[in-house]
């Protein structure tokens, strides 16, 4: 396992290469080129002048979140042709940059969805929180806005500006897919990939739906263990993989996190790491890292990423906002930096039990 930390370059984080270097073990970041649309290629040069600014600051790329999807993939529109072929490019440009791992999701119009940003716990941080009751009563146009609102004056990642102008359009262009049109465009994709995946040694690591279940009515395919076996079958190759995130698959309690864990072992390649309270169905606060500050049992989560093999970058994902600190919500540096060495703790502590185990056996 290789700690790392989200970072979304220095025009748009709060958060600097040097103090995440200066939290202990995180050797990598996880980072974007934020500006780029999606659909557009991504230039060599422009990743290599972000590979170069990660380097200079003695951290390395781990792995790339998010080269986005553009709609018309999803959809199945003509000329997703054309986006896929960038797509392409881009891949290949990132491989010849030696950077061989991408996240990215398939979700319609929305990549993620909260009813708030900052709900204030009882000792006064505050924490992104869903509620669907509160989410059906919200027009998706009106969505934008409240994000907006509520995001410290940072571009949230899924919530870019230009997507807000054409979200009525989008809806209508999303009525004629259903689950199973969206999965065979995403098979369509996979496939169209594979080949620049295979050549350079690139693994696509898909983000699964958050929250685990339909929003605004939208078709979602990446929810739960079923979607998963049906995912990594259908293109049975290690390049089509997963990004475990536990948060996601883990805002539907029927979720057996480890269970998915161990059961998509070989086919995980990056991990986001979080916990959340569960205050009733379609109902969640995100939470601390800590077992004890939520509903999911870390530790077993940790051992479950340890007993695979898992060998790839994991990040914390979403901390809370503490301290008085002022960053993207769910991107502070503080929480997060708990949160990295609260894993890195278990991590150890799980490894140390193992090997006594082992000697023990001898
Ligand atoms: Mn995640």
């Amino acid at each position: 396992m290789q700690m790392t930390l989200r970072w979304f370059g220095s025009k748009h984080d709060s958060v600097t290469l040097e103090q995440i270097r200066q939290i202990p073990n995180v050797t990598g970041v996880i980072t974007t080129l934020y500006d780029i649309p999606a659909g557009e290629v991504w230039s060599i040069e422009k990743i290599l002048e972000l590979k170069a600014e990660v380097e200079a600051s003695g951290l390395k790329i781990a792995g790339i979140e998010s080269v986005n999807i553009h709609d018309s993939i999803k959809i199945g529109l003509p000329e997703r042709e054309q986006y896929i072929e960038n797509y392409i490019t881009t891949l290949e440009n990132l491989g010849k940059a030696d950077i061989h791992l991408v996240c990215y999701n398939f979700m319609p119009v929305f990549d993620w969805t909260r009813s708030d940003l900052a709900k204030v716990r009882e000792d006064g941080s505050t924490v992104l929180s869903y509620d669907q009751e509160l989410i059906d009563q919200i027009d998706p146009g009106a969505m934008f806005a409240q994000i907006d609102e509520k995001s410290n004056g940072f571009i949230m990642p899924g919530w870019e500006p230009e997507r807000l102008v054409r979200v009525k359009e989008l809806f209508e262009k999303y009525k004629e897919v259903d689950e199973e049109k969206l999965f065979n465009n995403l098979i369509y994709f996979l496939n169209r990939i594979r080949p620049v995946c295979e050549k350079y040694n690139i693994m696509m690591a898909i983000h699964p739906d958050d929250p685990a279940w339909p929003v605004f009515n939208l078709p979602r395919i990446v929810k739960n263990k079923d979607d998963i076996k049906k995912l990594l079958h259908a293109v049975d190759e290690k390049f089509n993989g997963l990004t475990l995130c536990t948060g996601s698959y883990g805002s539907n309690p029927k979720n057996d996190i480890c269970d998915i864990i161990r059961m998509a072992e070989g086919r995980i390649h990056f991990a986001h790491v979080r916990n959340l309270i569960h205050h009733g169905p379609g109902k969640f606060d995100e939470a601390a890292h800590l077992s004890t500050d939520g509903s999911m049992d870390m530790y077993e989560i940790m051992k479950a990423f340890y007993d695979i093999g898992f060998d790839g970058p994991m990040r914390p994902d979403h901390g809370r906002a503490i301290w008085g600190e002022v960053a993207m919500p769910g991107y502070g540096l503080y929480d997060r930096a708990l949160g990295a060495t609260y894993l890195n703790g278990l991590w150890e502590a799980i490894g140390k039990n193992h090997q006594r185990e082992e000697r023990g056996n001898l």
